[in-house]
């Protein structure tokens, strides 16, 4: 088999931004701003570190960057107690039909995610063991649209990076898919992920024919 998958977390395998969101409020709260819903879309598939950034200029904040450090570990800190709670029940529908499908294939299958928390979330939801590759925010220099994570996993699958497809949620992410080569498959809103290559509301629409399709034996 010549074909590999990779597929994002947060916002494809579970919805972790609602609880990047609470962190993140709860911290610009602290500051004395709101942030909101529609700021919160900016964040996704977007490093910590940046994150920040906006947040910061958003409340209008010049940090020094001892605090800068000190609200980036007091935001993980709240993160973490939000996830720790995760369980199967997180997983967003029909992702165990496409990894089952594509593991009873033989197809190798990477994540490729901006988190650094990536590893304890898939154990919590207990889908570790279908990943024959993890990339995440641990391994990167460079971040989404930056085509290096999604490279870094096709180099571990050891498939070129145009036999790779990629699931993501974010613009970033797709342009980073795009960046490498590969096939881009935008989960979400077609309006805004509209440089997939193709999209889906959510796994629910994607067929196993359809996978079928994609892949190189
Ligand atoms: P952490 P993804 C991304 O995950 C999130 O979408 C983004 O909102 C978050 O800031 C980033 O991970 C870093 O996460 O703080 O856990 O390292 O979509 O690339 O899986
Ligand atoms: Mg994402």
């Amino acid at each position: 088999i010549k074909t590999g998958f990779i597929f994002d977390l947060d916002g494809v395998i579970v919805d972790t931004a609602k609880y990047h969101y609470l962190a993140w409020r709860k911290l610009a709260n602290e500051l004395g701003f709101e942030f909101t819903h529609e700021q919160n879309e900016l964040f996704k598939g977007v490093s910590r570190k940046r994150c920040l950034e906006i947040l910061l200029a958003i409340g209008k904040i010049k940090a020094t960057q001892e605090q800068f450090d000190s609200w980036m570990i007091e935001k993980n800190v709240d993160y973490l107690a939000y996830i720790e709670n995760m369980d199967v029940s997180e997983i967003l529908p029909d992702v165990p039909k496409v990894l089952d499908y594509l593991k009873h294939k033989n197809i190798p299958i990477a994540l490729g995610s901006a988190s650094k928390n990536a590893k304890p979330i898939l154990e919590k939801v207990n889908l570790l063991s279908y990943f024959d590759v993890l990339v995440d925010g641990n391994n990167v220099t460079k971040a989404k649209p930056d085509p290096e994570v999604f490279l870094i996993a096709a180099k571990q699958l050891g498939v070129k990076p145009c036999n790779c497809i990629v699931f993501e949620d974010a613009v970033a992410g797709i342009e980073a898919a795009n960046a490498a080569g590969m096939i881009s498959i935008g989960i979400g809103d077609a309006e805004i992920l509209n440089q997939a290559k193709y999209n889906f509301k959510d796994f629910t629409e994607i067929s196993l024919s359809f996978l079928d399709t994609l892949i190189i034996e």
